[in-house]
């Protein structure tokens, strides 16, 4: 098990399509088991392939107060969604940037588990929003691109500035 770097916006690699899972093999389930410790050990409530610079269409997620509910999506779709809702996001690859964002209040989604098993799981509330931001990532999208140009630049320079202090150190 390990504790997987996360690329950090304004990173380009953040922006690259993760292509899918075609054989879910031990190499598979090993990166799925260090991204969830990656993501408790954070803490985080999800985290996508793509932030540790894997561009496979995986995704892990756990909501639960306890940290006890892990789920696990490969090859995930939103195959209905509907309502709107505005909420904070944070992202682990944004560290201290909070912004609110308008996703769908209510999603249907298909995925395979660790297994390669099938299934369909519906969601609202944080689950449904985590599961849109994470499926974003494996876009290439982050969050900050649905906020104002203005923002997304004041961002970017918060971070830079983040990164040189820290390499300067
Ligand atoms: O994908 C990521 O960067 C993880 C991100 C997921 C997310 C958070 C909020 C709304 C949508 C998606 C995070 O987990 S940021 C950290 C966070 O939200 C959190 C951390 C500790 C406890 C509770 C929440
Ligand atoms: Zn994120």
């Amino acid at each position: 098990m390990a504790v997987l770097p996360i690329l950090r916006f304004p990173d380009p690699k953040l922006h690259t399509k993760a292509a899918p899972v075609l054989v879910i093999d031990d190499s598979i389930r090993q990166l799925i088991h260090d991204m969830a410790q990656t993501m408790y050990q954070k803490p985080g409530i999800g985290l996508a392939a793509t932030q540790v610079d894997v561009h496979k269409r995986i995704a892990v997620i756990d909501v639960s107060e306890d940290h006890n509910d892990l789920r696990v999506f490969i090859n995930a779709e939103i195959i209905e969604k509907s309502g709107e809702c505005e909420n904070e996001e944070g992202c682990l690859s944004v560290p201290g940037v909070t912004e609110k964002v308008k996703r769908a209040e209510w999603v249907k989604v298909r995925a395979l588990n660790e297994k390669g098993e099938p299934f369909e799981l519906e969601a609202d509330g944080l689950l449904a929003i985590c599961i849109q931001h994470e499926l974003d990532h494996l876009d290439g999208k982050v969050f900050v691109q649905y906020l104002s140009r203005l923002k997304q630049n004041r961002i970017r320079s918060k971070l830079l500035k983040q990164r040189e202090e820290e390499t300067s150190a």
